[in-house]
């Protein structure tokens, strides 16, 4: 492994701490082949995919039990503008060292029918391994649970990569019973599903988020839900995890 790479980056997730990220990892793109992107070329000359996560706050997400809050609506918006500001310093700092660098909006829905981004976000984290696909489909770290929120900076400077996590789902329904659409649908995977509509009827979770948006002060595709719910992001439940293991 080239030892200046390795030290590029740990500097690189040093400033990202600095800059109000909470978790960084770098992905080997050629784990991402067959996903899809648009544009369809989106990965050619970018070797690599840094994932970065910012933690979301708990005392906004631990009241949530059933439907998004109008605290929680602004909070994550302003976690994407702080996120697409951290990609756009990251993309700085890989282009000072003479790297190109693609930074990918946190949220920015391209297709509204098929409901999809130029890259996933949750696909990149997966294979830098800074986290499991959950039963919601969302990723779920091992440190804040799904309590982040994710941006992808691609770059063709080979940084070193991590590897995917093992999935620590278990048994776990709490989820699959908290939805408020009973959209998720307590399927299991080793590493990510084939198709999203394995674990979550799309159609029934887009109809709640319709729904909520006839709530005050919430914006469309709010839920937070499943995020807030997950046992691995609670605060001080590590200990009643245990009995949701296999
Ligand atoms: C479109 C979109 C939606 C749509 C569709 C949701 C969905 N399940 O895809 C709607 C509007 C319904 C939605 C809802 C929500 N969303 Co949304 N959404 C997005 C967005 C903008 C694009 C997602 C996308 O393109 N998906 C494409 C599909 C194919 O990919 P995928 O879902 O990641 O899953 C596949 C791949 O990951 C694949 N995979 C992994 N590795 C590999 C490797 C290979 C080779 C292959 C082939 C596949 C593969 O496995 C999965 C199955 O195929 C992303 C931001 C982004 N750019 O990623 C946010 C994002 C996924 N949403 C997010 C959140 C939090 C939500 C909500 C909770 C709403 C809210 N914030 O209140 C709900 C949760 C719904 C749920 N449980 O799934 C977060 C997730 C954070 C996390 N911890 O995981 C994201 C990442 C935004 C962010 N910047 O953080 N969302």
């Amino acid at each position: 492994m080239n030892t200046s790479l390795v030290s590029s980056a740990e500097a690189l997730f040093d400033a990202v701490r600095g800059w109000g990220g909470d978790l960084a990892a770098v992905a080997d793109t050629t784990r991402l082949a067959g996903i899809e992107t648009d544009p369809a070329d989106l990965l050619a000359g970018y070797p690599r995919a840094v994932s970065l996560g910012v933690r979301l706050a708990d005392g906004i997400m631990d009241p949530i039990t059933d439907r998004p809050s109008p605290l929680y609506a602004r909070h994550y918006q302003n976690v994407n503008a702080l996120l697409d500001h951290i990609a756009a310093r990251v993309s700085g700092l890989l282009q000072s060292w003479g790297g190109r660098a693609l930074p990918i909006p946190a949220s920015h829905i391209l297709c509204e029918e098929r409901f999809q981004a130029s890259l996933s976000h949750k696909a990149a984290a997966l294979q830098a391994g800074l986290g499991w696909q959950g039963k919601s489909l969302l990723l779920v770290t091992p440190q804040y649970g799904p309590r982040v929120r994710l941006v992808t900076v691609l770059t063709d400077l080979d940084l070193p990569a991590g590897r995917p996590l093992q999935n620590r789902c278990a048994e776990c329904t709490v989820c699959t019973e908290a939805c408020p659409a009973g959209a998720i649908l307590n399927a299991s995977t080793d590493l990510h599903y084939a198709t999203r509509r394995e674990a979550v009827d799309l159609e029934a979770c887009v109809r709640q988020l319709r729904r909520n948006e006839r709530l005050k002060h919430i914006p469309p595709y709010i839920c937070g839900v499943c995020v807030a719910v997950c046992p691995w992001g609670r605060p001080g439940r590590s200990a009643s995890l245990e009995t949701l293991r296999l």
